[in-house]
């Protein structure tokens, strides 16, 4: 791949809602086109008094950004606003290189962190619906990477009508797939055996320190060659917590500031992966000024995704930049909460002590005594907990089990009562 085939151009906008450039919206909004590997090669500022009905900027700060792209061989320019999509298709034609708005960016990284069935439908739909596909592909050549990347294939094609009537087709039938998948979601969840390594997924808003987080917890097992981590990607990574015990640490896609609202079911499809953890770290940036609400947010949106058993753990990151009183006066209301800095690897160890407690109570050793007659179970055994040791008997199979109790529960008719060593 060339070298400049991921170059991209930030244009921020001041506008009446933003009268000055905020330093923490400028790295928010770098963080979401670096979630895409993009390398920012150059950024602009636009004063917008009242956007160009065709092309929201003015054709002085047009001829600049063209430049820009020469200049800097980009590829793509991505604007810190919502643009109409006539604006949006008319300034690709124009710099020769797609133009992306704030809701599209986002768009294009849920595409890439879609995993579930249902949260790629969900997001393709979307994408049809915010008409991407032409956004990026209208005119401009783009080269396989991109066009894969955002889940698109083969260039654009010129025979608009043709095109109009299949994507309408194809949201029907993207339509009618996610009903179906909505009907059966509940049964599934039901049938869903958690995995027999921990998983703990981080969540939180973008900016708070989730990816830091990971790596600070998985920093001595950069490497991982066991086979059964060849299958997870760059997202999911082995830690150690304890001596002998190791979890699979999942950095989640952030929550995002003001996410536009057609763009709310995408996102929720695309957080159900949570649902296999086994505790789920709420991680919050105090030196956001509007945390406390971040939160609330947060919280709601886990519970409308059905977490109620999984346990939560409340980390407050980045305490290295904050004062000794905020800190305490926090500390005095969150009881239960975790104060860490993940940059400067403050409150690890407090939080991997919470982890092994929270373990002892999720991982249950039960003794089951399985009747021949029922042995059709013991498959499932075998995949829901991990086998101590096994005897067989005349009239049954008699295991010593270790797992998640919630996996267990549904042998209770079969295990026996016994005093906790
Ligand atoms: N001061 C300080 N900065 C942090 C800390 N943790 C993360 N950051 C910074 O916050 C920014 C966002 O971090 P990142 O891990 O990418 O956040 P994510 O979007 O939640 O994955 C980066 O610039 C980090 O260096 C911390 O504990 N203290
Ligand atoms: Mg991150």
């Amino acid at each position: 791949m060339e070298k400049t085939e991921r170059n991209a151009i930030l244009v921020h906008i001041i506008d009446k809602e933003n009268k000055e450039l905020r330093e923490e919206y400028l790295e928010e909004f770098r963080l979401l086109v670096e979630t895409l590997s993009y390398e920012i090669v150059a950024e602009t500022t636009y004063s917008l008094r009242e956007p160009r009905y065709s092309t929201f900027l003015g054709t002085g700060k047009i001829e600049e950004i063209k430049k820009l792209v020469e200049l800097t061989e980009a590829k793509i320019v991505f604007i810190d606003n919502t643009l109409t999509f006539l604006q949006l298709r008319n300034l690709s034609r124009e710099i020769r290189v797609p133009v992306i708005d704030r809701p599209h960016l986002i768009l294009m990284i849920f595409s890439m962190r879609a995993r579930t069935t249902e949260a790629k439908l969900q997001v393709e739909l979307s994408q049809l619906k915010m008409r991407l596909p032409e956004i990026v592909h209208e005119e401009v050549d783009m080269d396989q990477q991109t066009g894969s990347e955002i889940g698109l294939k083969g260039p654009g094609e010129r025979r608009t009508e043709l095109k109009r009537r299949y994507i309408a087709k194809r949201i029907q039938i993207l339509e009618k797939k996610l009903e179906e998948i909505k009907k059966h979601r509940f049964e599934m969840r039901k049938r869903r055996t958690k995995s027999n390594i921990p998983i703990i997924s981080i969540v939180g808003y973008t900016n708070a320190g989730k990816s830091t987080l990971l790596n600070a917890l998985t920093k001595s097992e950069a490497y991982v060659e066991d086979k059964l981590f060849a299958t997870l990607d760059s997202l999911s990574r082995l830690g150690e917590i304890k001596q002998n015990i190791s979890a699979i640490f999942v950095d989640t896609i952030g929550f995002i500031r003001d996410l536009p609202p057609q763009l709310i079911y995408a996102f929720r499809s695309t957080l159900e992966e949570i649902l296999d953890s086994w505790i789920i770290i709420h991680l919050i940036d105090i030196t956001d000024p509007l945390f406390r609400e971040k939160m609330e947010i947060v919280l709601k949106t886990l519970k409308e995704l059905g977490v109620e058993d999984i346990p939560i753990i409340t980390v407050f990151n980045k305490i290295d930049k904050s004062d000794i009183e905020s800190l305490d006066y926090l500390q005095s209301i969150y009881k239960d909460a975790i104060f860490i800095s993940a940059k400067e690897g403050l409150g690890i160890d407090k939080l991997k002590e919470k982890i092994v407690s929270m373990f002892k109570e999720l991982i249950v050793k039960v003794k089951i005594i399985l009747p021949y007659q029922d042995v059709h179970l013991l498959d499932e055994i075998y995949s829901s907990a991990n086998i101590l040791s096994r005897k067989d008997t005349e009239e049954s199979i008699i295991l010593y089990v270790e797992g998640y109790y919630s996996n267990l529960a549904k042998f209770k008719k079969y295990i026996v009562p016994q005093k906790t060593p």
